[in-house]
Order: C-alpha cells, then structure tokens, then sequence
C-alpha cells in the first residue's frame, strides 16, 4: 500500500489528467485544492511525513481551523501530476488561527502549495459557509474559450451569466445562480483572493478576465462539469458568433 492507492488521492489525480487532457493547463496553468474529509485525513495519515513549519498565507478562514487540503503545487504541471504525484501535489494542514499551512505529505523538492493558494483558501472559507459545509473542491483552469469571451463582452456577471445560460439550454440548470465575473488584476496574491472570495459569496463560477475561471462544488465530478459545461457553452457562443450568426 501507498497513499497513491487511497482513493481521494486516484480521484484528485484524475481530475488533474482530465484537465490537461482538455487542454485547459498549459505549462503550469491553474490549480485544484480539495478540503479533505475527517475519514480521508486518517487513510492518508499513516503515510504524512515530519510536518515542515508553519507559512503564513496573507489571508485568514476561520472556519478551517485544522482542515487538511490536497493541493497542487506552485510552478508544477497538470501534465505531470498523473506521472510525479510527489512532486506536482501535496497536502497541506492548516493551523487553529486559520491563517498559515505547513506540508504533511508530498510537494517534494521543496515545492509549495500554488500561487493561488490564498484565492483557493478564501473561497473554500465563503463556499464552505454558504453551502453548511457541503462545497470542498475549488478548481482554477485556462479554458480558451471563456477567456476570448473576456474580450468581446462587458465584464458583467449579468452579461456572462445570459450569454452562457442562452448559449447551451443546460446551463440555467447547471449554474442556477449565474457566474459572477472579476475585472482583471494581478494573480497569485491576496487582492485578487478577497476580490474572488466576494464574488464566490454568491456564485459558484467566477470568471477572472482575460486569465481563467474558478469554479466550487461538493466533489469532484461535479466542480469537473460544471468547469466544462460552461466552457463547451463559451465554445458554442464563440462559433455562433465568429459564423457572424450571433
Ligand atoms: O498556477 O494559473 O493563476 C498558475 C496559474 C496562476
Ligand atoms: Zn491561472
């Protein structure tokens, strides 16, 4: 046995592939964090290293005192996660303040958890909040098509949300509350975190114009579709607009 055979580690992994599979993760392009359950914690504690030291994260959750986070790492590749799980992923702890993490297993070589672990950390706190703690995936991606969107409407969460839920007639049943949008600022840092977090207080999409979306939900299957259905609806839009039929 090794953590690689615990299952939440195989389902983490395979939504890495399929992200790259989709073409959303170029280089080192977007990032996932999953916010373990108690029971995954302790099938995957036996194999948790020397815990390194406490990093502050800029930000603070309090709602997540003592959770554990699978996240990918800062620099890595998706391409690579499925063939170097070690060094491309890890988990993280966070401390009773709720406001640093330190590494309990994997992010080997010295690799930290994603530049956007502060985006990711603030809205696990608001999604965990407003759903009684039901949401525990927050997933960032490239999808090419939502971001040419970002160039040609104005970036309204209501011109968005219509645009796409009229694009693909499953839409309105898939995201429900529309996808909010934010305008475009400097990644990796705490702004853009509070920024997402305010929007993610209302929506489970947010849009990052001219860069990328995030998207929330309970598991994995379900934050994976909801990422892809609102791309496929961006595609749909971008070829009825480009055959000069929109
Ligand atoms: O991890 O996608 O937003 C690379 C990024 C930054
Ligand atoms: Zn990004």
């Amino acid at each position: 046995m090794s953590i690689l055979d615990v299952k939440v580690i195989q389902d983490y992994i395979r939504m890495c592939n399929d992200g790259w599979l989709q073409g959303w993760h170029e280089r080192n392009g977007g990032n996932l964090t999953y916010r373990m359950k108690p029971e995954e914690v302790e099938e995957c504690r036996p194999y948790f290293q020397k815990p390194g030291p406490w990093i502050d994260m800029g930000v603070s959750g309090i709602n997540l005192a003592g959770e554990y986070f699978i996240t990918t790492g800062s620099g890595k590749f998706f391409r690579n996660v499925i063939l170097d799980p070690e060094h491309s992923i890890g988990i993280v702890e966070i401390n009773d303040r709720a406001d640093s993490w330190r590494i309990v297993w994997g992010l080997e070589g010295n690799a930290k958890p994603t530049s956007e672990f502060p985006s990711h950390f603030m809205n696990h706190s608001v999604r965990s909040k407003v759903t009684n703690g039901k949401c525990r995936v927050i997933y960032h991606a490239h999808p090419p098509n939502l971001i040419a969107m970002t160039y040609i409407l104005p970036l309204s969460a209501r011109e968005f949300t219509r645009a796409l839920w009229k694009s693909a007639t499953e839409c309105p049943v898939v995201f429900p509350d529309g996808v909010g949008v934010v305008p475009w600022m400097v990644p990796g840092g705490t702004e853009i975190a509070r920024a997402t977090s305010q929007v993610m207080e209302k929506y489970d999409v947010a849009v990052w114009a001219h860069h990328g979306l995030f998207c929330s939900g309970p598991d994995f299957d379900t934050t994976f579709g909801l990422m892809h259905t609102v791309e496929k609806s961006a595609q749909i839009y971008n070829l009825v607009m480009s055959s000069g039929q929109g």
